[in-house]
């Protein structure tokens, strides 16, 4: 993202207190939590949608004639509708209930088996996360079709001209992240999507590192599937969505058959419901599609664009300190990144950085952040990733850094 110019005040101190678990310890440290990446941390407001549904109105959806049955079913379709505004879907059926962006993006790269003849093309990144390669690649034996990768550069950004030289009339879908975790790259979905419609190709953008920061518009970016994870914007875990644009969630089949998902069933044949219940069998996490609404609700009070401006501004921040450190070098330079720095300090393994300042209470993750081929590019194991998040603070980076130092001191 384009640094913020301005710098307008951004209220971190109330909004730690939404989050209980900022206030403990860690190894009798205050916790320092910089592994946002992997997921965030859940606000009160969040925690108190769960508890509400569990102590209120706990009952499966879709199917009673009773009253809580008919109030759980209420918010949860009240979710969709407010997941559908936020990611300006133009239809509540376009948005799937999933157990995450996997399930999501294996529900597509399973509907694309009776799509694709051998010999058709895929076009991958060399920035994604595994679980926008193994998906594919499974697809990819299952119908004998090819996957092209997008080489990335030294600065950790896609190589577009040799994107251009990859598209042809045989290329069917294109499957990349909206920005990288391991890196914290912002892609440039826009050519992107742009360039492999005028090749006759769909594409699928992995938002699961993009939807925590910025406010996706599937119809501005006219992106055939939109996939992200809820736990990774404040919400619970084992909770997402498929967003797919109707004509192409109408072409793809079913990916689990069972209860909820039929129109009608017998031993000769059965039929489908239509969308989007067609992709949701058996009963689903309502309480997490719940509080993945009262999450978008919670992120959308605070404002996206005032999260952005103030992640923009640790992320500058952290930058800056932590080159100060001597040896240490950032991966993933693009001028358009989120809040998440990758690094090493010489030849220290980043695993033993990351054991001796959790030691102090700080959370980090290490190694090679489910993206191997780009730790294969940079011809590294891996690397410590810090990745903040809206409640993170200055101070918080301060004593990073200082742990950083002594871990240094200690492994060199
Ligand atoms: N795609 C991207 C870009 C991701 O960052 C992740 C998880 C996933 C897909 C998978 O999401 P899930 O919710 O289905 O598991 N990324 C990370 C990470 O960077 N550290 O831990 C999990």
């Amino acid at each position: 993202m384009k640094v913020a110019t301005e710098k307008a005040h951004f209220d971190v101190e109330s909004i730690r207190k939404d989050f209980p678990i900022l206030s403990r310890k860690v190894n009798g440290y205050p916790l320092v939590y910089l592994d946002n990446a992997a997921t965030s941390q859940t606000p009160q407001q969040v925690i108190n949608s769960i508890t509400n549904y569990y102590s209120q109105y706990n009952s499966n959806i879709h199917r009673g004639v009773h009253s809580l049955s008919q109030e759980a079913t209420d918010a949860y379709e009240q979710a969709r509708i407010k997941i559908q505004k936020h990611f300006n879907a133009e239809k509540s059926n376009e948005i799937i209930f999933t157990s995450g962006t996997t399930h999501a993006i294996n529900l597509v790269a399973s509907g694309f088996t009776s799509l694709l003849e051998k010999g058709d093309e895929l076009v991958v990144s060399a920035l994604e996360h595994h679980s926008n390669i193994v998906p594919w690649q499974m697809l990819c034996e299952r119908t004998g079709a090819i996957m092209k990768v997008i080489p990335m550069n030294e600065h950790g950004m896609l190589d577009l001209a040799e994107y251009e030289n990859l598209l042809s009339e045989k290329t069917k879908l294109v499957f990349i992240n909206h920005v990288s975790n391991a890196l914290g790259t912002v892609n440039p979905v826009q050519k992107i999507i742009e360039k492999a419609h005028a090749a006759g190709a769909a594409v699928l953008l992995d938002g699961a590192q993009a939807a925590p920061h910025i406010k996706a518009d599937v119809q501005a970016l006219d992106v055939d599937f939109y996939v992200v994870s809820a736990h990774k914007m404040c919400g619970p875990t084992g909770v997402g969505i498929l967003y797919g644009k109707e004509e192409w969630l109408n072409k793809l089949p079913p990916y689990q058959g069972g209860g909820e998902m039929i129109a009608t069933v017998t031993f000769e044949k059965t039929t489908y419901a239509d969308l989007p219940h067609k992709f949701e069998a058996g009963t689903p996490n309502i309480s997490g599609g719940i509080a993945f609404g009262d999450a978008l609700d919670y992120m959308n009070t605070i404002g996206f664009d005032k999260i952005a401006a103030y992640e923009q501004e640790l992320l500058e921040y952290a930058t800056e300190k932590l080159l100060k450190i001597e040896g240490l070098r950032i991966y993933g330079v693009s001028e358009e990144k989120t809040a998440v720095i990758s690094f090493n300090i010489g030849e220290i393994h980043p695993y033993d950085i990351g054991t001796i300042i959790d030691k102090l209470g700080i959370a980090v993750r290490t190694g090679h952040h489910c993206a191997q081929p780009v730790m294969d590019y940079y011809k590294i194991p891996g690397t410590v990733r810090a990745s903040f998040a809206f409640y993170n603070t200055k101070a918080e980076i301060d004593t990073f850094v200082e742990a950083l130092e002594k871990a240094k001191k200690m492994l060199s």
